[in-house]
């Protein structure tokens, strides 16, 4: 009966499955995300990430962390992003008893061709096992016993031997069946103690072991790491991958992988939800390591990762660079946040400039969602702010959101970066630039 529920969960799952188009940060909208740990199965990259709800009134604390389930997300451009549903619930975990809602940070790894997903609540961890990436996930019958505490991270060595990190910086040695302990779990020494609670994530490049975690050095969580020699240590502190973040969101849960030879930062912050940081959304940036192994500190972006493609809506708003004068960014319902964003551009020559388009083969027209009540004027250029000019668009005076369309004169290949610029006094805002 049971394996039965799982599958309908799996299949109900299945039916919601989307496939939703967003290069750029937040990650996703549709919902709130968090905690993300980005892993590569099957040659694609899988998000692993908790889901804020908002609580109160029967469903966890209001105001809190509030937690019910996990989705998984996967992708081969990391552009284009597919959600597979509901993975695992709090009602299925047959030793919580209880719905906590404090289904927090989770990880996934593979061994022997099963998956293992470890999730925190109740103070416990738990493993759900899968034979595929997305699922259906079956819970153990209990959690990790000799564990107590939150936020698993686990690293399985070249040698096989797993190690299963949690909490304030704590490990212990899994056994090979990953489900039990081998060793006493400890604190991994010579790291700060005060302001460290959560999140540490291990993994191992060019022979070296990197144990990165959210540090509280003065107000809200950075991202620091250490390095070793051996996966338990003992570590050296080296540095800070993210600064604490400028919009106060107090936690910064992270991971950190390798997919197709570039290296990421998956992080989250507090987008979508600019007045609480407890809704929280998932976001990645490139990583860059040092010739000697060291990380180049990550700062994070509107733009994120990926190359758009110039016949999709590209949102400008998630910028990658913008002009210091006359160019700002809204929400464009700042009631219902996962619309989005729009960019406002109110002086003569004021810019944005969104990079990594493929523009493919040669684009014939440019249509530009845009609202403008005085009318305006824009250029769409490539590369520089003086660079090649593809089209001049009229905006007609509109107190309504509505799509202008101009032909593109000359020809244009390939990725290049988009520069929108303004060419006109009266002020403009875009939605969206798409190519056809
Ligand atoms: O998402 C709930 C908790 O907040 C996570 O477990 C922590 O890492 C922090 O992000």
């Amino acid at each position: 009966m049971k394996r039965f529920c799982y599958s309908l969960i799996f299949i109900i799952s299945l039916v919601f499955l989307t496939n939703f188009v967003l290069a750029q940060n937040p990650l996703i909208y549709e919902q709130f995300s968090a905690d993300p740990t980005a892993r590569v199965f099957e040659g694609k990259i899988y998000i692993y990430c908790s889901h804020d709800i908002i609580g109160g009134q029967g469903r966890g604390r209001a105001n809190w962390f509030v937690m019910e389930d996990y989705h998984v997300y996967s992708s081969e451009n990391l552009t284009d992003w597919t959600d597979h549903g509901v993975i695992l619930t709090q009602t299925q975990v047959p030793w919580l008893g209880r719905e906590s809602y404090d289904m927090w940070a989770p990880d996934c790894v593979e061994k022997n061709g099963k998956y293992y997903f470890y999730f925190p609540t109740g103070g416990r961890i738990g493993v759900a096992i899968a034979d595929k990436p997305y699922g259906p996930y079956k819970p153990e019958p209990q959690p990790i016993n000799g564990v107590r505490g939150i936020d698993p991270g686990i690293i399985i060595d070249d040698d096989g031997s797993a190690y299963l990190f949690y909490s304030d910086l704590m490990c212990v040695k899994l056994k090979d069946n990953m489900l039990e302990i081998d060793s006493q779990p400890q604190q991994i020494a010579n790291l700060p103690r005060k302001g460290l609670r959560e999140g540490p994530f291990p993994f191992k490049r060019n022979g070296i072991y990197y144990l990165s975690y959210p540090h509280v050095q003065n107000n809200t969580e950075r991202l620091e790491y250490a390095t070793a020699s051996s996966p338990m240590g003992p570590y050296e502190w080296k540095g800070v991958i993210m600064d604490e973040s400028s919009s106060g969101c107090w936690t910064n849960h992270h991971s950190v992988v390798e997919y197709k030879g570039q290296w990421y930062l998956f992080y989250h912050d507090k987008d979508l939800s600019p007045n609480f940081d407890k809704n929280r959304s998932i976001k990645a940036d490139y990583l860059y390591f040092n010739d000697d192994g060291t990380i180049q500190k990550v700062i994070p972006t509107h733009r994120g990762v990926g190359i758009s493609s110039a016949q999709k809506e590209i949102q400008i708003d998630r910028y990658s660079e913008i002009s210091k004068e006359g160019a700002s960014i809204d929400f464009l319902d700042p009631n219902v946040t996962k619309k989005g964003w729009k960019t406002t551009l109110s002086a003569n020559d004021s810019w944005i400039r969104y990079n990594k388009v493929d523009f493919g083969q040669n684009q014939k027209s440019v249509s530009v969602q845009a609202l403008s009540d005085s009318g305006s004027s824009i250029e769409i250029r490539i590369d520089k702010i003086d660079g090649q000019l593809l089209a001049k668009v009229d905006i007609a005076k509109n107190s309504d959101w509505s799509e202008a369309k101009a032909s593109i004169s000359g020809s244009t290949t390939g990725i290049h970066d988009l520069i929108v610029i303004h060419k006109d006094a009266n002020p403009i805002s875009i939605d969206w630039v798409k190519f056809e």
